[in-house]
């Protein structure tokens, strides 16, 4: 056994769903509006995970979704040769929680590969209501579909139902009657959802998360003789929670599990919890961690003789792995532009921007990061609850044009350190927050010296919720311009489903341009 520290995926990785194939298990999770979308991780022990690729580049197109809209919870399963991921496209306007067919491209959709890697089939919309579909594969070879709705007659405030339909495998579609099969271990729950099915000792096991994904965030399961139900559930419900330990601990909300067996026999869970910062806000945003399964009378364990998520989890050893592997959230140093972990805001990366050397070139966008939009913008998870990301980055600004490092939550929320050009070539970096969608406020500013074409670097120093930004031109030692406040960008202050991304952006600010921003380095390095 090899201890790992939990979360095994950090920054912001929810709602993870994981299947194994021999000996490798493949796992992906939400990513909302960000492109690439839904990472597909590889591991051999459940706790080094090796980024292989993303099921979504092109298609379903995410233009003009709202931050925390897109792509929902998704689901992954191997079967007859293939990997299937089912996931909804959501437009959080149309109802807070659920898709519906206002805009073509929202609800349930299917993909299929035999490469994890790539390439994915175009999306099948197969029909079906609400969010957190999963996909179930019987052994008398019916395929299955499960996924959470609000309730169609609520007996209670907030209570949401799990729906079952088969799924024609080959016309890609749900076929005959659907069955309500869940609302929650207890009556009067509240957002049953992330439903999984598994077939164990000849009866179906329900796996399902409820309280919502904040403080109440929880594990329940239950189980039936026929798939259809009526399923029981676990006298021990939930299975897994942190709800009754307050909002004072290091690692709340833990809910939204998937099992698997590995190999040897052995089952884990993975899950979402949030680390805190400063109190009860997570601005790394929901994580994946993992948890031992046991089994006892036919119901899972999780985490047995513990019953919370463990900090430091006893993963399986696999000789050989990860190795030299580039591990997802571990790695530190530069970021090159083939680096998996790069993601754009409603655009790929690549369509924002073009690998130049060890860096980017990006061409200003009229876009700023207030807008609805595709902004140039070039980001990674801030994973770690101290890191550094540093910015190498040289531009010939127009007036009113801006090049900078932003903090992201949303459009709505998020801090830039950005620098502009006054007519004479006088640069300022200035640290600027948008809170809520209201008008920005400046929070720090200063004048940076040397010639106006000198290379900036731009610097992010996270140190647990203080956001240090500092700013220098042509090779000096940055300057600090402003601490932001990591806790007013969260999702507990802003609403959101994310965690920050912190990243490179450049912007006209609505003007026509032909200016480039020469991304030269960035380096990304955890502080313990
Ligand atoms: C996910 C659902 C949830 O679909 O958050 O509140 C949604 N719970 O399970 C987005 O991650």
């Amino acid at each position: 056994m090899t201890a790992v520290a939990n979360p095994v995926l950090p920054g912001c990785h929810p709602d993870p769903s994981v299947c194994r194939v021999g000996d490798d298990f493949y796992l992906v999770t939400s990513t909302f509006e960000y492109l690439p979308g839904l990472p597909v991780l590889r591991s051999r022990d459940l706790a080094h995970w090796e980024p292989v690729g993303h099921v979504v580049h092109g298609a379903p197109d995410l233009s003009g979704l709202p931050s925390s809209s897109g792509l929902y919870a998704p689901t992954i399963r191997h079967h007859d040769g293939l990997f299937w991921v089912v996931c909804t496209v959501v437009d959080q306007r149309a109802d807070g929680r659920a898709a519906d067919d206002r805009r073509p491209g929202l609800g349930h959709f299917l993909v299929t590969a035999t490469d994890p890697a790539g390439p994915w089939s175009e999306p099948a919309w197969i029909g079906g209501d609400g969010i957190d579909p999963s996909l179930f594969f019987d052994d008398d070879g019916r395929a299955w579909v499960l996924a959470t709705r609000p309730a169609r007659e609520p007996e209670w405030p907030g209570q949401t139902e799990v729906w079952l339909r088969e799924l024609d495998p080959v016309a890609r579609q749900l076929v005959g009657p659907e069955h309500v099969i869940w609302t929650g271990a207890v009556r009067g729950a509240v957002w049953a959802e992330g439903p999984h099915l598994y077939r164990l000792d000849g009866r179906y096991l329900l796996v399902a998360a409820e309280g919502g994904t904040e403080v109440h965030h929880a594990v329940c399961v239950a189980r039936a003789d026929a798939i259809e139900g009526p399923y029981v559930g676990d006298p021990a419900n939930p299975v897994l929670t942190h709800r009754h330990l307050g909002r004072g601990v290091d690692v709340v909300a833990a809910g939204h599990a998937d099992l698997v067996e590995a190999p040897d026999g052995s089952w884990w869970a993975v899950l979402l919890a949030m680390r805190t910062s400063g109190g009860y806000h997570y601005p790394l945003g929901r994580e994946t961690f993992l948890v031992p399964v046991a089994w006892e009378d036919g119901w899972p364990v999780l985490a047995p003789g513990v019953g919370r998520i463990p900090p430091v989890v006893d993963a399986p050893d696999v000789p050989g792995w990860p190795g030299d592997r580039v591990v997802s959230g571990r790695q530190s140093g530069p970021v090159l532009p083939g680096d998996l972990r790069w993601t754009g805001v409603r655009a790929l990366p690549t369509d924002v921007a073009t690998p130049a050397g060890d860096g980017w070139d990006l061409p200003l966008r009229p876009a700023t990061l207030a807008d609805l939009d595709a902004p140039a913008f070039l980001g990674l998870r801030l994973a770690h609850p101290h890191a550094d990301l540093v910015v190498r980055v040289a531009a010939d600004l127009a007036e009113g044009e801006e090049v900078g490092l932003a903090v992201r939550q949303s459009e709505r929320d998020h801090v830039r350190l950005a620098v502009t050009s006054a007519a004479g070539g006088a640069r300022t970096a200035r640290v600027l927050q948008v809170r809520g969608g209201a008008s920005e406020r400046v929070l720090g500013e200063v004048a940076l010296l040397g010639p106006a074409d000198a290379e900036l670097t731009l610097a992010l120093e996270a140190r647990g919720p203080d956001l240090h930004l500092l700013a220098a031109a042509g090779g000096g030692a940055p300057a600090l311009v402003a601490t932001a406040d990591a806790r007013t960008l969260d999702s507990v202050a802003t609403g959101g489903f994310l965690g920050l991304w912190a990243g490179v952006h450049a912007t006209s600010a609505g003007r026509p341009t032909a200016t480039v921003a020469r991304v030269r380095a960035v380096t990304y390095d955890p502080r313990g």
